[in-house]
């Protein structure tokens, strides 16, 4: 059905504005060795989580072995995971994000 005035007859551009880019899952997996703290303070500084929201999915993680940080374009996620994976190391921490498809 066209949206359009023109009931199809005149081809106009009505789609200018593109769609959204597809979405992609940044998850954070648990661990036995990285510290609660460092993982609320990466949610809070990497993922822009407050304190609570941080902590929350902190404890998922640590309950149910994985966890939700975000929803991003795949380039964006990319960045976080090797954010997390860069300041981990650094700290000398096995913590781990994956990128998952919506
Ligand atoms: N399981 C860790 C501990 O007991 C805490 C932790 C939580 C580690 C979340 C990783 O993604 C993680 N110190």
């Amino acid at each position: 059905m066209p949206t359009d005035s023109t009931s199809g007859a005149v081809k106009e551009r009505t789609d200018v504005r593109k769609q959204e880019p597809p979405q992609y899952h940044v998850v954070l997996l648990n661990d036995d060795y990285t510290t609660m703290e460092f993982v609320v303070m990466v949610l809070e500084d990497v993922f822009q989580k407050g304190p609570a929201e941080a902590f929350r999915i902190m404890m998922e993680v640590h309950v149910s072995g994985r966890g939700l940080a975000g929803i991003y374009p795949w380039e964006v996620a990319e960045t976080k995971v090797d954010t997390v994976t860069s300041m981990a190391k650094k700290a000398g921490y096995p913590l781990k994000a994956v990128i998952e498809e919506t």
